[in-house]
């Protein structure tokens, strides 16, 4: 796509960001409130949250007003299938807010996680929320994102953040403007042919999971073998005995740690 077109669609992109002391979860109040005619754009922050969400029913900890926790609303026309794109839009937005906001680049590591030196400092949350029943082909999805700005995670997981990473101390707010100035053109990109498979060329040409050897973590068992590839709906390609698998949910693990 023309950058001219990828900018015009941007200025197009209206965020309405709502700030909150304390919720549940920035997630599940979106998607609750999504089904009552919330446009795209429509952002939740909280200070602080009492139920903050991972995937499969994990949680996601942060003390009060040492992370950003947000969520947003997004409405694209694509298939129900092709959910995960909207995760590689926020990720690509979230690896160019960071190095913008702290001069250095961080790692993606597919499904959903931000690393530096192999620690997660940020990890995202896709869910789908109820559609207009009159917008056929839209797909209501909430994207939630934590980035650990102060706090460098739960002791007993492999976790950094931003200020211990980078030495950069980063302004909430300010943070979350650059997030979602990245956002607005890559979440317009998810509604063309063209303009998702620039998202995946940007992640495929990122993503620091291929080429590494990787345990793949399905819910009833595990396998092992060279990430290779990203499928047409951002599933990781995974070479295991000389065959490439495509995986499309799972916890990988980089069994070698980024030289
Ligand atoms: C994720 O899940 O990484 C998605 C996290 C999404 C959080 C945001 S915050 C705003 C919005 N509202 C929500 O309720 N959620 C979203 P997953 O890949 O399942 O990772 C969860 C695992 O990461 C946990 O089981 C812990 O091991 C670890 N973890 C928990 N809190 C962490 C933190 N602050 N930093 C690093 N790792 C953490």
């Amino acid at each position: 796509m023309e950058l001219s077109s990828v900018k015009s669609m941007a200025e197009l992109w209206k965020t309405d960001v709502h700030h909150f002391e304390s919720l549940g979860s920035t997630n599940t109040s979106l998607v609750a409130d999504a089904g009552s005619g919330l446009p795209a754009g429509t952002v939740y922050v909280a200070d602080f949250q009492t139920a903050g969400r991972g995937r499969r029913d994990r949680t996601w900890e942060a003390p009060p007003k040492s992370s950003l926790l947000c969520s947003v609303l997004l409405r694209p026309t694509i298939q129900l299938a092709e959910a995960h794109l909207a995760t590689i839009a926020m990720a690509l937005s979230a690896r160019a807010a960071v190095g913008s906001a702290t001069g250095l680049t961080p790692m993606l590591k597919w499904p959903n996680d931000l690393l530096f030196n192999d620690a997660k400092f940020g990890g995202i949350l896709a869910e789908v929320a109820a559609p207009f029943a009159d917008r056929p082909g839209e797909l209501a999805l909430v994207v939630g994102i934590g980035i650990n700005l102060t706090f460098s995670g739960p002791p007993e997981s492999v976790a950094t953040s931003l200020l211990k990473a980078t030495g950069a101390t980063i302004d909430r707010d300010g943070f979350l403007s650059l997030l979602l100035e990245e956002l607005g053109p890559r979440q317009s990109q998810l509604n063309t042919a063209e303009g998702r498979a620039d998202l995946l060329g940007e992640y495929e040409s990122v993503l620091s999971t291929l080429g590494r050897e990787v345990r793949v973590e399905l819910t009833d068992s595990m396998v092992t073998g060279q990430a290779k590839s990203i499928g047409p709906s951002g599933e990781l390609g995974v070479e295991i005995d000389g065959v490439v698998r495509f995986f499309h949910a799972g916890d990988v693990v980089h069994l070698r740690p980024t030289m």
